[in-house]
């Protein structure tokens, strides 16, 4: 096993693989910029290594001063985390030739899912379900409009370097092709430094929903259920929860089986996510793959009372998974918990935070770097807490989560606690009924 595991990340996802290491008895190295020295991540690792100034670029994001970091603490392995170079297939392969272990997939496996065309063609060739479309690039406004006539409109334009919306556009008509084609190859250049462009068919007011997986370095693949993530607003997730109340079990068998082949197809290692559209047929589509640990990961390790770090360690490891009981006994959702104004478009609102409670009790869990007398840096994303609940039930879980929001106390700062009691409130997801497009129809009720 692993002596010490440098962790290239901060906030909570650091804080929760200091926790995991602590308990598995290994070493623990944190890095930060000096923006993060005050951050519980660099107080409850064992070293810490301040890696630059607050700038990601020049900390979290500089591969030479990670690997520096390495190399004066004499770690054996890394863990990316998810965002920074969780998906860097650069830097997984600067680890290789350092001799260091990448806790995640091979450069090569991160590669194939990261060109989402390449993705794509993988999953065709594996027999997994995907939106129609163009299957290549499209070379020329006049070849895609031939293929959105074949296919019909509405059509999606997408980067093939994309995810996450960036250089997405969806085009109604044909007269509208042109203009959207462009806007979505200039924003793919500006964004990604690749300009290419693919096409499919539009699904209108798709669930997201992604199932869970982990792959061991002797070809076994298994899935660990899915996560409904259709709560989400500008690409960014709000809420997520598990089982998805638009699940049934033989769509689970199915959505299961085909993430299942999508591991299988790249000799998938480590944890990862299938993400998967789905119409309201229940007919579903593969999307993408994120080949890292997700923000959301704490929901399924409440559905199934397994530490997803813990595998994702051992899986690393070499060590091989045994059998597959994938058996969903309880019903976990989490509110992410950002420093926004809910009221005022979600405006990210950094600064101290003079008193913090966080939520307890039975089935309640917070994972959070942040307390009473921290400053949010605004150098970074928003999210200084996930709050998750579980119970035995949906209608139970969202019970205790309001429980636990009217217990989740925060000043000095704006936070989303508001949006998430009038979430729990609103009929239409209290009976399980939204999809992806769910948020831009859903308005706040006035601050009291
Ligand atoms: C789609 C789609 C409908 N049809 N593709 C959004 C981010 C990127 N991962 C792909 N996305 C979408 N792709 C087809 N063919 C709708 C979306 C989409 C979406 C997907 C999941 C969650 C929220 C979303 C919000 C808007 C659009």
């Amino acid at each position: 096993m692993f002596k010490k595991i440098l962790i290239a990340n901060r906030g909570e996802i650091a804080l929760r693989i200091v926790r995991t290491c602590k308990e598995m008895g290994i070493k623990t190295v944190a890095v930060y910029s000096t923006a993060d020295r005050e951050s519980l991540h660099v107080r409850f690792a064992d070293e810490a290594v301040c890696i630059g100034p607050p700038s990601s670029a020049e900390s979290y994001l500089s591969i030479p001063k990670i690997m520096a970091a390495v190399e004066i603490t004499n770690a054996d392995a890394v863990h990316p985390g998810y965002g920074f170079l969780a998906e860097n297939a650069d830097f997984a392969e600067v680890c290789a030739e350092y001799g260091i272990k990448f806790i995640g997939p091979t450069p090569g496996q991160i590669r194939k899912m990261g060109d989402k065309i390449t993705a794509k063609e993988t999953m065709i060739a594996a027999g997994v379900p995907v939106v129609p479309g163009s299957g290549g690039l499209i070379e020329s406004t006049a070849q895609g409009l031939e293929i959105a006539k074949e296919i019909g409109y509405p059509v999606i334009l997408k980067a093939t370097a994309g995810g996450g919306g960036k250089g997405m556009r969806i085009v109604w008509e044909p007269e509208d092709l042109e203009n959207a084609w462009n806007q979505a190859k200039q924003e793919a250049g500006a964004s990604f430094g690749n300009d290419g462009v693919y096409i499919e068919k539009f699904i209108e007011e798709p669930r997201h929903i992604e199932i869970q997986i982990a792959g061991d370095q002797h070809g076994k693949v298994i899935h660990l259920g899915e996560r409904d993530c259709s709560i989400q607003r500008r690409h960014q997730k709000l809420v997520e929860e598990s089982p998805s109340p638009f699940m049934t079990k033989p769509l689970r068998k199915k959505m299961g089986d085909a993430a299942i082949k999508a591991g299988e197809a790249i000799n998938y290692e480590g944890v990862g996510t299938v993400e998967f559209l789905v119409d309201k047929h229940r007919k579903f589509y593969f999307m993408e793959m994120n080949t890292r640990i997700q923000v959301e990961h704490t929901v399924t390790e409440e559905v199934i009372d397994h530490d997803l770090i813990k595998e994702q360690i051992k899986l690393a490891n070499g060590e091989p998974i045994s059998g597959n009981n994938y058996n969903p006994i309880m019903h976990a959702m989490e509110c992410r918990i950002n420093a926004e104004d809910p009221y005022h478009g979600f405006r990210p609102s950094p600064g101290n935070i003079t008193s913090f409670h966080s939520s307890k009790g039975h089935g309640v869990r917070v994972d959070t770097h942040v307390y009473a007398g921290y400053t949010i840096p605004p150098y970074y994303d928003s999210m200084i807490a996930k709050l998750i609940c579980r119970a035995r039930t949906r209608e139970e879980c969202i019970k205790k989560m309001e429980r636990a929001l009217d217990e989740f106390i925060v000043e000095g700062v704006k936070t989303t606690v508001p949006f998430h009691k009038q979430l729990m409130k609103n009929e239409d997801f209290r009976a399980g009924n939204f999809h992806t497009g769910f948020l831009d129809t859903f308005e706040m009720k006035k601050e009291d």
